[in-house]
């Protein structure tokens, strides 16, 4: 197509363009360097594991012990090639480019056999100038990928020379790869507790050419402050450098808000910058009137505006839309109790950040960009009353997609630079290569309305503070750690955001403190100062004076197995399906995992006995339940404390993370939802404990019943009526029901009602001592007048699960009727007071409106959505319903 024409094109269409690009995904040819596997269809954007599944040389990777038996991939040296013709105008253009948008990790590139250039972080775009090797007709590019195991092991006998780098390697028990610290590559790739090594090879990302005379358009970057009436939409607009010597770029930078169809506000900048770092800054002053401000899920709309900048220089024209949510945030620390306070601030409203962890969407990079995976785990987020997902620093920073997503549906991102859990190398070229990383991924990703702060790595404070790693040099690491994460992460960071976004080194770590103590604190998880990370599987899961009262908890959790459907996808034989067997133990990476879910169940729950076939199902069952009594325990002890001051300072609890929301295969872990896409029961009990308003109780080392409520509405609630109803098990009716009228403030915790649980149980006839916490247990509720429900129905254990005397509730599914499209309204009946009722569609895959419940009435609907078409009668054929007693020893 000649020159002319693509301008013709584009005229037509409204935009003059001379520019060009030439999209070079698609099917490639995949060798091994040593040709013993040769010729294979490869698919660009895409991976080493994948492509050899797709050729049949390796079976599912996500089955049985698979990744013991595919090591030899990671060792192995890929090549990957493609032939593609380029027309003549395209060679023609003064600037012609080699892009990658991602490349994992370390890559020799030619183009008709000249080496062009090299790679060696996967999360860096790299652009090559091949001008002078492109033809027009037809031309090769070939990508030589080293062995990413071979070159960190390398890395890591070269420093031993000067000094040790921690860690070595993983425990034994994640069947793991050494010395990810000395790479730039997901670091969860060579083994996590919760994942398999998997250290992939490949074009993971977009590959294009692109051909300019002038420049083209790579990032722009907003940002918003509040200038009395006006927002002050700051628009850093940054070219793509142009290779002709001496070459100034040229030409008008036009940059348009749209507010509506026929209002906009705008700016025209006259551009003459150095053609080998062209950036430009304008704002834009945007009156408030106009503007529907942004909000956080759970606080209003996320009223997005698009951007668009458009380049123009003669007849090449580039252009780039971005979205823009108009919000402010804060990260406020100022003097509270003993220590500084750690809340954020959207909008000037305080805003308790409820949500979780993140690991990588998938284990394999190129898998992790899928749009479908990446707005189910939204969603689910968004359903459960998330505000905050925090991207963790051992996985990739994900998708442009993912970011637009979170935009879209409010969910703000604490974004971790990709550090975790390891002391790193800072020599030249290792900073260098951070640089680089910093300056692509801030640039690519700051602007994004939902991102709400930067931090430079995941526990690394802590590690070197409490000596994780046996090293005797405290002060050689810790000047190491500075020189990474604030001289370079931290101070690139600033130079790009111009001191306008929130950076936090750590986490945890103490925030200002940490920096006044030249950012390694003494005690990073200090409770008096920023953010904690709390775990600790000796504890009671389900007593709350077992946790911390921090200023903001960022990571906790337990973990349980995903359900016996999701394991039966990935076994070998039905012999493994044995939670104590080798297989189980094989997939449990976190050393001694299974042992501490068998200790916490016991403590609860008397699950039948071990000879029973049914072991390993309940087994299952009882760690899904406990680790959902342990995460909601701990999750509402940090909201009841947002409003708390206690006489040691501590409380003003403003955030609760807990530790995780996905899964990369089929395994112990910490998730809520498990790697096929199974929720656990944790995720329906999140969607309960993250409600806006809820109402909570526990028991307090003297006795005390302690009932509270927690809003995060920003209006007082309207006056409401609280019930603490007394339940024996083999009842439906209260023994015992007391109401109380309230009112609320917005935003804040109130203990509503406070009695001596042996007082409650006597006057509600439970019984006396012992017998009385085995007869009874306590229902919370919370109408408005009008007797609409206001908070999720809850309750209060006297005593252990294992000690009350449940009722067989001899549990049925009584009716399955089909409502609108692949929605279908389940009954079910009981005979009794039933515990953590689970529900379960095995083939038909859906989620349930409830799940995991205590039934304190004979029937319930239950409403299950299909995530395909199906029958009545093919659901009702796989529905099954269980509860604790079913899985308890009678005997
Ligand atoms: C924290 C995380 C992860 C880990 C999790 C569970 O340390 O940062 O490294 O998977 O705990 O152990």
């Amino acid at each position: 197509m000649s020159h002319r024409i693509v301008f013709a094109i584009f005229c037509f269409i409204g935009v003059l363009e001379a520019l060009q690009f030439q999209n070079l995904n698609g099917k490639w040819k995949l060798h091994s360097a040593n040709m013993i596997i040769k010729n294979l269809d490869a698919e660009v954007p895409g991976g080493i594991y994948t492509d050899l599944m797709e050729n049949k040389i390796l079976g599912d990777i996500f089955y049985g012990y698979s990744d013991e038996t595919t090591k030899w991939v990671s060792r192995t040296e890929w090549i990957y090639e493609t032939n593609f013709t380029v027309p003549k105008d395209l060679v023609n253009h003064e600037n012609v480019n080699l892009v990658f948008d991602g490349l994992d990790t370390f890559a020799d590139i030619f183009v008709n056999d000249q080496r062009v250039g090299a790679s060696r972080n996967m999360f860096v775009q790299y652009v090559f100038d091949i001008k002078k090797h492109l033809k027009v007709g037809n031309n090769k590019i070939r990508v030589h990928f080293k062995s990413p195991i071979q070159v960190s092991y390398d890395l890591a006998e070269k420093q031993n020379k000067s000094y040790i780098v921690p860690p070595l390697c993983p425990p034994d028990a994640y069947h793991g790869e050494c010395h990810a610290n000395m790479i730039r590559k997901m670091q969860a790739s060579y083994a996590w507790d919760w994942g398999p090594a998997f250290p992939s090879v490949g074009i993971w990302k977009n590959v294009s050419i692109e051909a300019f005379n002038s420049t083209i358009i790579r990032h722009v970057v907003t940002d918003l402050e509040v200038n009395g009436t006006n927002w002050l939409l700051h628009v850093d607009t940054y070219l793509v450098e142009n290779h002709v010597k001496g070459r100034r770029i040229t030409g008008e930078l036009v940059v348009v808000l749209k507010i509506t169809d026929n209002q906009w506000v705008k700016s025209v900048v006259h551009v003459s910058v150095d053609g080998k770092s062209p950036a430009v800054s304008t704002y834009l002053a945007v009156p408030k009137s106009k503007i529907s401000t942004w909000w956080p899920n759970g606080y209003g709309d996320q009223k997005l505006y698009t951007l668009e900048v458009t380049y123009k220089n003669g007849d090449e024209q580039s252009f780039k839309q971005v979205s823009v949510g108009f919000r402010t945030i804060e990260l406020v620390e100022e003097p509270i109790g003993k220590g500084l306070s750690y809340y954020f601030k959207v909008n000037n409203v305080p805003i308790f950040m409820k949500g979780s962890n993140q690991i990588p969407l998938h284990i394999l990079p190129e898998l992790g960009q899928d749009k479908q995976r990446v707005r189910r785990l939204f969603q689910a987020a968004k359903d459960s009353h998330m505000n905050m997902l925090r991207v963790w620093g051992g996985g990739v920073y994900e998708s442009e997609y993912f970011y637009e997503v979170a935009d879209e549906m409010g969910i703000l991102i604490w974004q971790d630079f990709m550090f975790a859990c390891a002391m790193y190398p800072t020599n030249e070229e290792f900073l260098d290569n951070v640089l680089e990383e910093v300056d692509y991924q801030v640039k690519r990703l700051s602007g994004h309305t939902s991102i709400a702060l930067f931090a430079g790595n995941n526990e690394n404070e802590a590690a070197l503070r409490d000596n994780w790693y046996g090293i005797s040099n405290f002060t050689l690491y810790k000047n190491d750690y500075v020189k990474l994460y604030v001289e370079t992460v931290k101070r690139r960071f600033e130079e790009i955001t111009h001191k306008r976004r929130i950076f936090i080194t750590s986490s945890p770590s103490n925030g200002k403190q940490s920096e006044l103590e030249g950012y390694v604190a003494q005690n990073p998880g200090n409770p008096q100062f920023g953010d904690v990370h709390f775990y600790d599987y000796t504890i009671d899961p389900v007593n709350s004076s077992a946790y911390p009262l921090p200023r903001f908890a960022s990571e906790y959790g337990y973990e349980s197995f995903p359900c016996l459907d999701s394991w039966k996808e990935v076994v070998q034989s039905d012999s493994d399906l044995d939670v104590n067997g080798k297989f189980f133990e094989h997939r449990q990476h976190h050393p001694g995992g299974n042992q501490e879910m068998l200790n916490m169940i016991n403590r609860e729950f008397l699950p039948i006995n071990k000879t029973h076939n049914q072991y390993t199902e309940a087994i299952i069952y009882f760690s899904q339940v406990i680790q959902a009594l342990g995460t909601k325990t701990e999750t509402e002890h940090y909201r009841i404390h947002r409003s708390t001051i206690d006489e040691e300072g501590k409380g003003h609890t403003m955030g609760a993370l807990y530790w995780q929301l996905n899964d990369v295969w089929v395994a112990p872990s910490w998730g809520s939802i498990d790697y096929t896409g199974r929720w656990k029961l944790l995720q329906y009990h999140v969607k309960e404990f993250l409600a806006p308003v809820i109402i909570t109780g526990y028991i307090d080392t003297d006795k005390q019943l302690k009932v509270y409520v927690v809003s995060d509405l920003t209006p007082e609630l309207p006056t409401f009526v609280a019930s603490i109803c007394v339940y024996r098990w083999n009842s439906f009716t209260p023994v015992s029901k007391s109401n109380i009228m309230m009112d609320i403030d917005g935003g804040s915790s109130k203990l509503i009602h406070t009695i001596n649980i042996n007082v409650l149980m006597s006057m509600s006839d439970c019984g006396t001592g012992a017998d009385a916490f085995r007869n009874c247990f306590i229902h919370l509720s919370m109408i408005d007048q009008s007797g609409k429900q206001m908070a999720p129905n809850n309750y209060v254990f006297p005593t252990k699960i294992r000690n009350s005397s449940l009722q067989n509730p001899k549990l049925k599914i009584s009716s399955v009727k089909k409502g609108a499209d692949k929605i279908f309204n389940i009954e079910v009946t009981s005979e009794n007071i039933a515990l953590f009722v689970t529900l379960d569609s095995h083939q038909i895959r859906g989620t349930f409106s409830d799940n995991g419940f205590v039934l304190v009435e004979k029937n319930k609907t239950v409403i299950f959505f299909s995530e395909n078409d199906t029958t009545t009668e093919e659901l009702l054929k796989e529905l099954t319903v269980v509860s604790v007693f079913d899985y308890t020893d009678q005997s």
